[in-house]
């Protein structure tokens, strides 16, 4: 069971307030990145606050799913999402890359509640995400396990043997998400190593693929249920995406990839996204 299991538009509304947090916390820091964590805040909201059985009261809860973030880039989301699910207080995220916070540049799992793997070295998570799934099998457990990817990601080659392993293990607990912005650190993904037809790769190394608007709650949501009804194969969902989404001066720039935002530009952004950073850091220093 998720604890929260919000309606659409509670989750519209949950994913503008972590658009809010992400923001906020660059602002802070002045340092991070903005465009991935943008792109991908909607496909998270849905998961944590709809899908994922998880316990943010007790995070090493033995029944719980799992999800892997192999984009440990995306920190602002993650840490964001968290600390809104109540892993830890909100307050937190004004310390990100701060020195002493547990809030490190890319996520530790020793030190922040709610980490199941640190990351940050791209290809990998898919990888630990089979292991995952593979030995959940194994123990007859009914546990889910999701793994958060990037576009740019998928040309790492070590995430090509784990698609082989999932599907000839028939991983059907496995559910993988890309967030697939079309831009990367270096621009666009067509250009820097095309990965298309990424569907069509996923379908003929044998797994179950849906394709849909990322940004999209209803459809994040009936991809995330069709995955956990379907059986026999792995699944996939490919969310079409945009950078920075949310922020109209970012939006599908891959210059967004790896900054923040300056005071100013911040201020810009979060009146955007309807507040300002005085009003949105006093809710964060409170929570
Ligand atoms: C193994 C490895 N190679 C290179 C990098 C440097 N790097 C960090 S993010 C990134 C681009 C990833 O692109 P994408 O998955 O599309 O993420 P987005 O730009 O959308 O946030 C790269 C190359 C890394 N973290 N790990």
């Amino acid at each position: 069971m998720n604890p929260f299991n919000f309606d659409i538009e509670q989750l519209n509304q949950k994913a503008l307030d972590i658009r809010r947090d992400i923001i906020t916390l660059l602002v802070e820091s002045q340092s991070g990145h903005s465009g991935g964590p943008l792109s991908c805040a909607d496909m998270a909201a849905a998961l944590y606050f709809n899908i994922l059985n998880h316990n943010p009261g007790n995070p090493d809860d033995p029944v719980r799913d799992l999800n892997f973030f192999s984009i440990g880039h995306v920190s602002p989301l993650i840490y964001s999402v968290l600390a809104e699910a109540g892993y830890f207080p909100l307050r937190d995220l004004l310390t990100f890359r701060k020195l002493n916070s547990h809030l490190e540049g890319h996520p530790n799992c020793l030190h922040t509640p709610g980490i199941e793997v640190s990351a940050g070295s791209l290809g990998q998570g898919l990888s630990i995400a089979c292991g995952a799934a593979y030995g959940i099998k194994m123990d007859g457990s009914e546990r889910s396990v999701f793994c958060f990817m990037g576009d740019g990601e998928q040309q790492e080659g070590s995430i090509w043997e784990a698609v082989m392993f999932a599907a000839h293990y028939r991983l059907d607990n496995l559910c993988a998400l890309i967030d697939y912005n079309h831009r990367q650190i270096d621009g666009e993904t067509e250009k820097v190593m095309n990965i298309a037809p990424l569907a069509e790769k996923y379908w003929s190394f044998g797994w179950n693929v849906y394709e849909i608007d990322g940004h999209n709650m209803g459809e994040i949501l009936g991809a995330l249920k069709a995955c956990s009804e379907f059986t026999g194969k792995p699944s996939v969902i490919i969310g079409h995406t945009v950078m920075g989404k949310g922020v109209s001066f970012m939006e599908g720039l891959a210059e967004w990839h790896g900054k923040p935002p300056a005071p100013d530009q911040g201020e810009k952004a979060l009146a955007e996204l309807g507040t300002t950073f005085r009003e949105w850091s006093e809710r964060l220093r409170n929570g």
